[in-house]
C-alpha cells in the first residue's frame, strides 16, 4: 500500500496540530512526553522533542536540551529523568522519594538540585543538539550554544564508553529494562527471569491512573524494574561497585551513539578544536557494533547478554536501527532493507515498523514495546534509509508516520495492524517528529 502525500492544507493542519502539542505540554523551558503519563522531563524525549521544536523556536529547543543538562551528573551520566520540584510525589511513579539522587548519588557527583533518576537512556541527545544549531547557526553563536553543550555531551559519551562498557568491547552496556527506552521489550524477558521481583507492596504504580493495563507492563515486570534500581540506588549509582545482575549491549543505545559521536565530531570542528578522537571512537564503536551484534542470518542486530555471553534471540525493532549509522558495509544495509520489508518487520497497513517480530511467540499487538508502532523508532529508520539513499522506502515510511500520527492524534504508539492509538495521546515526541518530518 502506498500514501498519498498530505496536500499543503492537510500538511498545514497537522503541523499546526504538532505545534498545539508542542505548547501544550511545554512545563517552563522543557516539554513533558504526556501531560498525563509522564510529568516530568525523560531524557531521549527531550532530544527528540528539540529536534521538532527547533522548527517553531530555535531558542526554545535549545533549552530544551540545556535543562536536561542542569540534571547531568559529575560522572557525566545524563539522567533519564529529571524531576519537576512542582509535580507531586504520587503523580509518577518512580518518583524522586524513590531514586533519592541528591543523596544516594552524591559520590557519582548527582547534583544537589534539580533531583533525577540514577539510570540513564539512549544518547541521542549529541545529535539532536547539532541539529538544532545547524537550523540557525547565528543565534546558536549568540547564545554559545554549542560551546556550553559541547563539552558536557563530550563528559556523557566518556561515561557510557568507560564505566558502561562492561563487557569490555568498547560497547556501552544499560543495566535496566528502562534505559534502551524500550522497557517491556521480549529481548530482556531471560535476563528478568533471573531477577527477584520486588514485593508488590513495596510500591505503587501510577502509570495505571492514565494508562489502559492491556497498554502497559504487567506488575511482575515493574516488582523487577523495582528491585534492579534499588539494587543500584543501594550501591550508590556506582557500577564499578555493583556487579550488575542485568547488563545488556543494546543495538539502538550503540547506534545512536555512534551517530552522536560523529555529531560531536561535527561540533568540535564547528569550534575550531581536534574531531580526530571522535571520528577514530565512531568508526571503532561501528567495527564493535557489526563484531559483536550483527547477525547475518536473521538480517538484523541482536541484543547481547553479557551475564551469558550469548546473542538473544529476538527479533525487535533495536536490531534494526542501526541503519541510522552512517558507513555501515553495503552487504548489512542491503538485508536490514530486506527484513524492514520481510515477514518479521512489514506492517503493510500501516507502514509503520512493529517493536517487535510480527511473527514472533512474545508478539502482542497492544503492550507496549512487544508489538506497537513507535514513532521516534520509524523516525530512526526514516532516517537511516535516506543515510543509505533509500529513497523510496524512506518516503513510504515518511507518509505512512505522517498519516498515523493525524490519525491517532500523536499517540504515544499504536496497533502495527490496525494504527489504532495505544497509550497516551498529544505525546510529544509524536508530534515533534511528525513537524521534523513536514519541513
Ligand atoms: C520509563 C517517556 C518514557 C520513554 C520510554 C518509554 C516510557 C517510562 C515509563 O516513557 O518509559 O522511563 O514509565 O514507562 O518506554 O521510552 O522515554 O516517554
Amino acid at each position: 500500500l502506498d500514501w498519498p502525500a498530505p496536500t499543503a492544507t492537510a500538511a498545514l493542519t497537522l503541523r499546526r496540530g504538532a505545534a498545539r502539542v508542542l505548547i501544550d505540554n511545554r512545563a517552563g523551558i522543557s516539554t513533558v512526553p504526556s501531560r498525563t503519563l509522564y510529568p516530568h522531563q525523560w531524557s531521549w524525549d527531550s532530544a527528540f522533542i528539540a529536534i521538532g521544536l527547533r522548527h517553531l523556536s530555535v531558542r526554545r529547543a535549545q533549552q530544551e536540551l540545556e535543562s536536561l543538562l542542569a540534571g547531568q551528573w559529575a560522572d557525566g551520566r545524563i539522567p533519564h529523568i529529571v524531576f519537576n520540584p512542582a509535580v507531586p510525589h504520587d503523580a509518577y511513579f518512580p518518583s524522586p522519594d524513590f531514586w533519592q539522587s541528591s543523596r544516594a548519588g552524591r559520590a557519582a557527583g548527582a547534583p544537589t538540585a534539580p533531583e533525577t533518576s540514577g539510570i540513564v537512556q539512549p544518547p541521542v541527545h549529541a545529535l539532536a543538539a547539532w541539529l538544532v544549531h545547524q537550523a540557525d547557526p547565528r543565534e546558536s553563536r549568540r547564545r554559545g550554544f554549542l560551546a556550553r553543550a559541547y563539552p558536557r555531551l563530550a563528559a556523557w559519551h566518556d561515561y557510557l564508553l568507560t564505566r558502561r562498557d562492561l563487557g569490555g568491547g568498547g560497547l556501552a552496556a544499560v543495566v535496566h529494562p528502562w534505559e534502551p527506552g524500550m522497557d517491556n521489550s521480549p529481548c530482556w524477558d531471560q535476563a528478568l527471569q533471573r531477577i527477584e521481583p520486588a514485593a508488590p507492596a513495596a510500591f505503587q504504580r501510577a502509570d495505571l491512573n492514565h494508562g489502559h493495563p492491556s497498554d502497559r507492563p504487567t506488575d511482575l515486570d515493574y516488582g523487577r524494574y523495582v528491585r534492579l534500581a534499588t539494587d543500584y540506588r543501594e550501591a550508590d549509582y556506582d557500577d564499578r561497585a555493583l556487579r550488575h545482575g542485568f547488563a545488556m549491549e543494546d543495538p539502538c543505545f550503540n547506534a545512536l551513539l555512534i551517530v552522536s559521536e560523529r555529531a560531536l565530531a561535527a561540533m568540535a570542528h564547528n569550534l575550531g578544536l581536534d574531531d580526530t578522537p571522535h571520528i577514530r571512537r565512531a568508526d571503532e564503536l561501528t567495527q564493535q557494533l557489526v563484531a559483536r551484534l550483527w547477525d547475518d542470518d536473521a538480517g538484523l542486530f541482536r541484543v547481547l547478554d553479557l551475564n551469558t555471553h550469548s546473542l538473544v534471540a529476538e527479533r525487535s525493532v533495536t536490531g534494526l536501527i542501526p541503519l541510522v549509522v552512517p558507513g555501515l558495509p553495503h552487504g548489512i544495509v542491503q538485508r536490514l532493507q530486506e527484513s524492514l520489508g520481510g515477514p518479521h518487520f512489514k506492517a503493510a497497513s500501516t507502514g509503520l515498523v512493529p517493536s517487535y517480530d510480527l511473527t514472533g511467540h512474545a508478539f502482542d499487538s497492544q503492550r507496549y514495546w512487544r508489538g506497537p508502532a513507535w514513532f521516534n523508532t520509524a523516525w530512526l529508520i526514516y532516517r537511516g534509509l535516506r543515510t543509505h539513499r533509500l529513497k523510496t522506502d524512506a518516503e513510504r515510511l515518511r507518509q505512512g508516520f505522517l498519516a498515523e500520527a493525524e490519525r491517532s492524534q500523536f499517540a504515544e504508539y499504536v496497533d502495527p495492524a490496525t494504527g489504532a492509538g495505544r497509550g497516551a495521546r498529544h505525546f510529544s515526541w509524536t508530534a515533534a517528529l511528525a513537524l521534523d518530518l513536514l519541513c
